[in-house]
């Protein structure tokens, strides 16, 4: 066995149903034992994406998603999107390929120190320094993501230990997979006894909370204990339009936990809640049986009608007859496409992504996150999509961001990944044009416009569906067209240029 065949094996040992990737030389000979190994390969445009594909997979899946890259750029380019699986709180692994441990030091073909580069956005990130430890590092790699608060974790993998005998051997299944972790009793009853003292108790969950599985555990939590749950994982924090008035929610709580949530700069750093509030931390949420002791008023129903709060004009407004229509509109008919059982919306970029996230809801939802990176929509439906293939996936992204990773709509059509993108086109940077509009005034608004793009002909260039939607009465038939295709769809809207909703009573 060669190092690659170790890794392939590995892989396969751990339950890793595909790996996203971008070639390289330093990674080829993964690429080859991987096809011993049966382990599918869906290869990308742009190895950011390949991260952003390994990411979504594990939000939705729960599994470790794993991406592969060459070493050096290839690297460099897979970084940033390692920040948002950090601040999802999502379980993923990086393999790079890296210059070979003999030439280390001399200037090797794309030689850089890729564990240091990887590092910040990482739980862990390291090089793999012997054959013989391959296996071992692979399964540590893995149980480290999934570990606690999961996230993801590097590995450089350099070539000639790739190229060479192996001469160790594979750990376990059983070593791919975190130990369970029992939380200390004593901590788990001064939580829950002060959590039932409370008049207004709240628990605040992490982002790795966000997955369907993760929401059904709030929700069992919330109806043993009738003390609310929620999950933040919006960098708009309190002002996050997808929780209607958390603001007022936040200032009335009297105990606070945050659980896997750290209080930062989306909780103001803790001055989103009262001064007398008392804010307990935990790694997660503890498990609460029924019982007497559990608050029995209103609260946990004035809670979820606060969070559910959105205007009312909303309900029925409608764009004026000539001119782009209202975001509103657009998140109105999306949600009528997302009522399966398994369905997701994916909301990214700027002003048009809070709009979708403050009119659609879904049993999945894979946002941007904590991070605030946007680009990531387009890998996001795609891997969303072949986790659940029976489900209707939405991305909704603006048209700025659709060209993060426009390229990614040919892995789309190559790997018959059929999801509807839905472009929120206002021919603009919006969310930073009204930035300028708000700090420095109408006069002085530059560099952020953009074209009249037809993302839609550019989808159907690289042989996507296009549909072109001016109007509201639109929207409906160009979805149905997009159903009924078979293959990804991007729906150009051309839509109104507005600042992202922000709630206040009254
Ligand atoms: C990776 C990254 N680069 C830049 C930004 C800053 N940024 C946030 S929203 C935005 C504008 C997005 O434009 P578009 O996708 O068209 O959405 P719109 O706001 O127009 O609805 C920019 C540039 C960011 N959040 N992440
Ligand atoms: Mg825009």
């Amino acid at each position: 066995m060669r190092g690659a065949d170790l890794v392939a094996q590995g892989l396969a040992r751990a339950g890793t149903r595909y790996v996203f990737a971008l070639s390289g030389n330093h990674v080829m000979p993964v690429f080859d034992a991987a096809l011993d190994a049966k382990l599918p390969i869906v290869h990308v445009r742009h190895e950011a994406a390949a991260v952003h594909m390994a990411d979504a997979w594990a939000r939705i899946t729960g599994e470790v998603g794993v991406a592969l890259v060459t070493g050096g750029p290839g690297h460099a380019n897979a970084v940033s999107a390692l920040y948002t699986a950090l601040a999802a709180q999502s379980p993923v692994v990086l393999l790079s390929g890296h210059a070979p441990m003999t030439e280390l030091g001399k200037g090797a073909f794309q030689e850089m120190a890729q564990a240091e580069m990887a590092a910040p956005a990482c739980k862990a990130s390291w090089t793999v320094r012997s054959a013989r430890s391959l296996g071992e590092d692979l399964a540590r790699a893995l149980r480290v993501a999934k570990a606690g608060r999961p996230g993801p974790v590097h590995l450089s993998l350099p070539s000639d230990l790739l190229e060479g005998t192996a001469d160790g051997t594979l750990p376990d299944r059983k070593a791919f997979e975190p130990e369970p972790h029992a939380p200390d009793p004593a901590g788990v009853e001064e939580i829950l006894n002060s959590i039932r003292k409370a008049g207004k108790p709240l628990v605040i969950a992490g982002p790795m909370y966000a997955s369907a599985r993760g929401r059904a555990e709030l929700r069992a939590f919330e109806e043993a204990t009738r003390v609310p749950a929620l999950v933040m994982e919006s960098p708009r924090g309190v002002n996050d339009p997808s929780l209607g008035l958390l603001a007022e929610v936040l200032a009335a709580a009297d105990v606070v936990l945050l659980a896997g949530k750290p209080p930062d700069f989306t909780l103001k750093f803790g001055a989103a809640f009262g001064k007398s509030c008392r804010v307990l931390q935990s790694d997660g949420v503890p498990a609460a049986t029924p019982g007497p002791g559990w608050p029995k008023s209103g609260w946990l129903e004035e809670v979820r009608a606060a969070l559910a709060f959105r205007p009312a004009q909303w309900r029925d407004l409608a764009s004026k007859a000539a001119g782009p229509m209202h975001p509103v509109e657009v998140g109105r008919e999306v949600q009528k496409l997302l009522a399966g059982p398994d369905a997701v919306l994916v909301a990214d970029g700027g002003e048009f992504g809070q709009w979708a996230q403050a009119t659609v809801t879904a049993p999945n939802r894979i946002i941007n996150g904590v991070a605030g990176a946007i680009g990531a929509a387009l890998p996001f439906a795609a891997a969303a999509k072949l986790a659940l293939p029976g489900a209707t996936v939405v991305a909704m992204l603006g048209d700025g961001t659709f060209g993060f990773h426009a390229a990614e709509v040919d892995t789309a059509v190559r790997e018959k990944l059929a999801y509807i993108a839905v472009v929120g086109n206002d021919r603009c940077w919006n969310a930073e044009y009204q930035i300028q509009l708000r700090s420095y005034g109408a006069a002085r608004t530059h560099g952020l416009d953009l074209l009249p793009t037809r993302y839609d002909q550019v989808a159907a260039a690289f042989g996507a569906l296009g549909e072109q939607v001016e109007r509201p009465g639109e929207l409906a038939p160009a979805f149905a067209r997009a159903a009924g295709a078979g293959r990804m769809t991007c729906v150009n809207v051309a839509i109104e240029r507005l600042p992202a909703p922000v709630f206040r009573r009254g």
